[in-house]
């Protein structure tokens, strides 16, 4: 073929003969979409309930997300059973969106000449829908990128990741349903097609194939194989060191009883040893019954109970079930006024720790009740180390990681 020299017309991306790659086509499009719309929509659920774990209504401490308004029409009181519900909701949502990238990125090649089309827009109902396109695009790849950086511990947000994420997600997801009620009769047709009908993805002027339609399908697929493999292992002490592509926390835990994932050290929570020592450190209880402190010795000298809990962080990395050993939370209570178990109320955390976000956290009524829930001492038949929060920590069964204060100085318990 004779190709013409100069600015031919072929070298501007408006032109019909610029995008030649043979792969682009309706089929391609179609199949990527569907993946998609499967994978975007467990996302999207798995987000929501991520988020409903924080008991974002709980009083300020946990959830510091301004003005949702009705976007929290949804929050109910987290269950406790079963004790691994997080650690499987967040495992889905940061490995499947770390998995999808590859087939996101597949879907917005196959269609990027469309980026290109002349008129921008030829009628009112065409502008709405590239508008819609404009949110749907921007909101994916918005999501994604501050998840990558969140899952990676790199906050370089403006502000907070939680309110950035949990907005974007609604405006995305709003759009993502616009274009799957205008796309997906159309998908569906082009999948069920036996030859393909020309549309406009289809060059005018296709190159050589390189790779067939289906190589290139698998080429996403294995990339998003790789990214799994190289993910998925974060969520099991046993399998972590195959989770290359998971940061790896900023201590090496160890082998031993407290051998599992440190998600931020003692010095680096500004916990000073004088502060934590048997003589220094008093657990504060306050409730309608009055005040309690207790010192180590005296919580070791109360009935003392074992649960096996993961600990699993928004963040996507979890731990196995760990046997942690200490005080129930409602035998606490109990202390300060509320005897019993069945009419327990909400409680407070307040650690050591000075600043940073994790420093406190509230706990719903069912929460404290779970029979599982303790100020634990002790994990794995020996005492807490110092970074995983001695001299007393918060486990509570099906929780996420954050609402597990480490180094627990006082509780206060009431409606909160
Ligand atoms: N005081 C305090 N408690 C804390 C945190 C913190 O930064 N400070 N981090 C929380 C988070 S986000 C997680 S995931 C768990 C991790 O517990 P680990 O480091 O013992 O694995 O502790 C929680 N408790
Ligand atoms: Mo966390």
């Amino acid at each position: 073929m004779k190709r013409s020299l100069g600015r031919s017309p072929e070298r501007s991306p408006f032109s019909p003969g610029f995008w030649r790659s043979p792969l682009r086509g309706p089929w391609l499009t179609s199949v990527l979409g569907m993946v998609l719309l499967g994978g975007i929509t467990v996302l999207f659920v798995t987000g929501l309930l991520s988020y409903a774990a924080y008991n974002p209504d709980l009083a300020p401490v946990n959830d510091k997300t301004p003005d949702k308004g009705i976007l929290g029409f949804y929050l109910f009181s987290w269950p406790t059973d079963p004790h691994w519900l997080y650690r499987l909701n967040q495992g889905v949502h940061v490995t499947l969106g770390l998995t999808l990238i590859p087939v996101l990125l597949a879907k917005l090649w196959s269609v990027v000449p469309r980026l290109f089309t002349l008129p921008p827009a030829r009628s009112v109902a065409h502008a709405l829908e590239r508008l819609s396109l404009l949110l749907l695009v921007g909101g994916a790849l918005f999501e994604f990128v501050t998840g990558v950086f969140n899952v990676q511990l790199n906050y370089v947000f403006p502000g907070s990741f939680y309110p950035l994420h949990f907005y974007g997600a609604w405006v995305f997801f709003a759009a993502f349903l616009v274009h799957t009620a205008l796309k997906l009769p159309t998908a569906l047709r082009n999948l069920r097609q036996i030859r393909e009908e020309k549309n406009d993805l289809v060059p005018v002027n296709p190159a050589e194939p390189t790779v067939s339609r289906r190589g290139a399908l698998w080429f996403v697929g294995g990339g998003s194989a790789l990214l799994f493999a190289t993910s998925v292992g974060q969520n099991s002490d046993s399998l972590r060191f195959t989770a290359l592509l998971a940061p790896h926390g900023p201590a090496d835990p160890g082998d031993g009883p407290n051998g599992f994932q440190i998600n931020k050290t003692a010095a680096r929570a500004g916990i000073r040893p004088a502060d934590t020592d048997d003589e220094a450190w008093r657990l504060v209880v306050v409730g309608r019954g009055g005040t309690v402190r207790l010192s180590r010795a005296e919580l070791l000298a109360m009935e003392q109970h074992s649960a096996a809990l993961p600990i699993a962080c928004v963040e996507g990395w979890s731990t196995s079930d760990q046997w942690w050993r200490g005080v129930r939370l409602r035998d606490l209570a109990a202390l300060v006024g509320y005897d019993d178990p069945d009419t327990v109320p909400d409680v407070f955390v307040e650690s050591l720790q000075q600043s940073g976000a994790f420093r406190r956290a509230a706990l719903r009524a069912n929460q404290v009740a779970d029979p599982r829930s303790l100020l634990a001492l002790g994990v794995n038949g020996e005492d807490l180390s110092p970074d995983h929060g001695y001299p007393a920590r918060i486990i509570v069964p099906a929780a996420p990681g954050v609402l597990n204060t480490k180094w627990v100085a006082k509780l206060t318990f009431g409606d909160l």
